[in-house]
């Protein structure tokens, strides 16, 4: 069987749906979980969707995503803007990873401009709203299947 793509979330991403909807979209956290396994299962795929509110929780993944996952997508919140820890770990993360954020963090306030964890990752999606998590396992499949011995 192989490695499902982790998809981890930080924190406050549960409360999605509940305000904010301008900025972050209409889905629950649910929903984009919803879509997340429906885009996974027509490419061949499956996930393993996670939220924490707690930095060494998603570090923890993180270290799991090493051996038992085959791609990795990461919304840290707002841990993007300060987490050395999570790029640490992303960094010594050899799967391929995809950074996700709803919103364009670039057109908001100056804080969000920068981001700890992109030096780590393979590539970055944001301000397409829910559709970011599904364009991330597009991109992820793709290295995925360019890696599998033919
Ligand atoms: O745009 C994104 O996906 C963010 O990662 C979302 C984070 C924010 O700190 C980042 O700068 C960009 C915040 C997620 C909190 O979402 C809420 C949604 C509804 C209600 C409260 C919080």
């Amino acid at each position: 069987m192989a490695k499902p793509i982790f998809v981890l979330n930080g924190p406050n991403l549960n409360l999605l749906g509940t305000r904010e909807p301008e900025i972050y979209g209409k889905d629950t956290l649910d929903d984009i979980k919803a879509k997340c396994e429906a885009k996974a299962k027509a490419l061949g795929l499956a996930i393993d969707f996670r939220q924490s509110n707690h930095e060494g929780e998603l570090v923890a993944w993180i270290q799991e995503a090493r051996t038992g996952a085959s791609g990795l997508i990461v919304n840290a919140g707002a841990f993007t803007h300060t987490s050395i820890a999570m790029l640490d770990a992303l960094l010594a993360c050899q799967v391929p990873s995809v950074e996700v954020h709803l919103s364009n963090i670039f057109t908001r306030e100056p804080f969000r401009h920068h981001s700890y964890i992109s030096k780590a990752v393979k590539g970055v999606i944001c301000g397409f709203g829910a559709a970011g998590y599904e364009l991330a396992i597009e991109a992820l499949a793709g290295l995925i299947k360019n890696k599998r011995p033919s």
